[in-house]
């Protein structure tokens, strides 16, 4: 059921605690944790504790916890002095667009020139 935790779903592991991970924030609703394989020097993911498949099912069964991760994006960005220069975040969704994470997540990406369009 949507938001339910997934026995086979890293996030929800990571949530739970059974795989270990550096995080960055920890509210009621949302974790973020740095990504194992950075691409910018800010790379952290933002995902809801609740199971959703990518973002926009986030989006459409929970839109007040869709916007608790927008809310976090932004929060870390500032914490991690990324905004003046400005940083990036993404969803990527689905396989054909690079999604290997089956839960929804942000990548909040920054600390570095960021080209568009993206690759
Ligand atoms: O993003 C999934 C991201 O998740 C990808 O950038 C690697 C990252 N990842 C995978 N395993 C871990 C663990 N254990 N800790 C932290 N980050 C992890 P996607 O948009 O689905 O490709």
């Amino acid at each position: 059921m949507a938001g339910e935790p997934q026995a086979d779903c890293l996030f929800c592991k990571i949530v739970a605690g059974e795989v270990p991970a550096t995080v960055v924030r920890d509210t009621e609703t949302v974790l973020a944790f740095r990504d194992i394989n950075p691409q910018a020097p800010t790379h952290v993911l933002v995902i809801p504790k609740a199971h959703y498949r990518d973002a926009a099912a986030l989006a459409a069964g929970a839109p007040d916890l869709a916007a608790d991760v927008l809310r976090e994006a932004g929060e870390i960005a500032a914490q991690e002095k990324t905004v003046e220069r400005g940083y990036r975040i993404v969803f990527n969704t689905g396989a054909g667009a690079g999604q290997t994470v089956f839960h929804a997540h942000a990548h909040v990406l920054g600390g570095r020139g960021l080209e568009w369009p993206p690759g």
